[in-house]
C-alpha cells in the first residue's frame, strides 16, 4: 500500500470554532495526523510518499472555478482588510439561505465567505490553501497510483484538513477540498468506468453526495449518524437516492446515535452489497474513525479491534482502493484505529 501523506498539513491549524455561543478550541488538529504517521511507521504498514504538484485543472472540474479562486485568495483578502487579522482566523458570519441570490458574488469579503460556506465551525487560516491543495494532490496521486495497472491494490491519501463535507462550491465541517471526490474523478479519468465512494465517517458525506448526485458513473454510499439528530443535519436521509442520470446511485444508511458495531456492520454490509451490485471498477473509502467509542464529538460504539474487521470487509470487495483520511477526534487513538483498518485490509 502506498501512503501519500501531506507534508504541509500542519499549515492548516485553526484556532477556534463556534460552539454553543462560544469560541472553543478546534477538534480538527495537526496532532491527529502525526498519530497516524507514528502508528503506520511503528507497525511498518505501507510505503510513505509525498505528493506531486496539485492538478489544478482536475480540482477546478470537481469544484467550481469561482470557489477555487475564492479559497486561493481568501487569506490575502482577509489580512488586506486589516493587518491585525493575521492573528485571527476567518469564520463565516452570514449566509444566503432560501430566497437569496447565489449567482451574484458580492465584493464584500464576509459576504463571499458566507456564499462559499455552510457553518461557523470551520476556520480558514493562513495555511489552509497550501494544506488543502497538497492534500488534494495526495488524493489524486493515490488514485493514479492504483490505476497504473501495476497490480497496486490500494493507496491512501493521509491528509488533513478532511474533505467529505466540502461541496463543489462550499466549505464546512472542517473541509475545504473534497479529497474523496477528487480521487473518484481521478479514477474515472484514468479509465475506471464506474467508481464507488463508500463513506464510513460518523458524519454524512454531504459534499461528496452533492457533487455526484446527478451522475450515474459514481455511486456514493454513506453509513453515518442519523442526521435528524447528528451533524450535518440537512442532508443524509435514506430517501435521497440520486437524481437524473444519478437516480439510484446514492445510498444513505443512517443509524441512530448510540449504535454499536453489530448494528454498524449490518449497515456496512448493505453498503458493500450496493457497491457489488453497481459493478464498480474501483473504490474510494472516505475513512473517518470518529465512529470510535472514545470520540469526543460522535456517538457510535466501535472499539479499536473492530477496525481490523472493517479493513477485512472492505478488502473483500476485491477492488483497487483509495482511502482518504476524514474524521476521528479521539486524537491519541486515531493512529491505532486507522492503522487497524489498513492492517485488516492488507492482512
Ligand atoms: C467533520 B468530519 C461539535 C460540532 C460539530 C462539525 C463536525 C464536523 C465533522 N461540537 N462540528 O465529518 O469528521
Ligand atoms: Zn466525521
Amino acid at each position: 500500500m502506498l501512503i501519500f501523506h501531506n507534508p504541509v498539513h500542519d499549515k492548516h491549524s485553526g484556532r477556534q470554532e463556534m460552539f454553543r455561543g462560544k469560541l472553543v478550541p478546534c477538534h480538527e488538529t495537526p496532532a491527529r495526523l502525526e498519530y497516524v504517521l507514528d502508528a503506520l511507521r511503528q507497525r511498518g504498514i505501507g510505503e510513505l510518499r509525498v505528493p506531486s504538484a496539485p492538478d489544478m485543472d482536475l480540482i477546478k472540474r470537481v469544484h467550481t472555478p469561482r470557489y477555487v479562486d475564492f479559497l486561493a485568495s481568501a487569506w490575502n483578502e482577509w489580512i488586506a482588510l486589516d493587518p491585525a487579522n493575521a492573528n485571527l482566523d476567518v469564520l463565516p458570519s452570514i449566509w444566503p439561505v432560501r430566497g437569496f441570490r447565489h449567482d451574484v458574488e458580492p465584493t464584500n469579503f464576509a459576504a463571499r465567505v458566507g456564499l462559499f460556506s455552510f457553518d461557523s465551525g470551520c476556520p480558514l487560516t493562513a495555511g489552509t490553501w497550501e494544506a488543502a491543495t497538497a492534500g488534494a494532490a495526495c488524493a489524486i496521486d493515490a488514485a493514479r497510483a492504483v490505476s497504473q495497472g501495476q497490480g497496486l491494490r490500494a493507496a491512501m491519501a493521509l491528509t488533513r484538513p478532511p474533505g467529505h463535507h466540502a461541496g463543489a462550491d462550499f466549505f464546512g465541517g472542517y473541509c475545504f477540498l473534497n479529497n474523496a471526490a477528487l480521487a473518484a474523478q481521478a479514477l474515472r479519468d484514468a479509465g475506471a468506468q464506474r467508481v464507488a465512494v463508500l463513506d464510513v465517517d460518523y458524519h454524512h458525506g454531504n459534499g461528496t453526495q452533492s457533487i455526484f448526485y446527478d451522475r450515474g458513473d459514481v455511486l456514493t454510499v454513506s453509513v453515518h449518524g442519523d442526521p435528524i439528530t447528528e451533524y450535518p443535519f440537512y442532508l443524509g436521509y435514506a430517501d435521497e437516492r440520486g437524481e437524473g442520470a444519478g437516480q439510484g446511485c446514492n445510498l444513505n444508511l443512517p443509524l441512530p446515535a448510540g449504535s454499536d458495531f453489530a448494528a454498524w456492520t449490518a449497515a456496512l454490509q448493505q453498503g458493500l452489497d450496493a457497491v457489488r451490485a453497481f459493478k464498480a471498477d474501483a473504490l474510494v473509502v472516505a475513512l473517518g474513525v470518529d465512529t470510535y467509542e472514545g470520540d469526543p464529538i460522535s456517538k457510535f460504539k466501535l472499539k479499536s479491534a473492530d477496525y481490523l474487521q472493517v479493513g477485512r470487509m472492505l478488502a473483500d470487495l476485491g477492488l483497487p482502493t483509495v482511502f482518504t483520511m476524514e474524521g476521528g477526534y479521539a486524537v491519541a487513538d486515531v493512529g491505532i484505529n486507522v492503522a487497524n483498518v489498513l492492517e485488516g485490509f492488507v492482512g
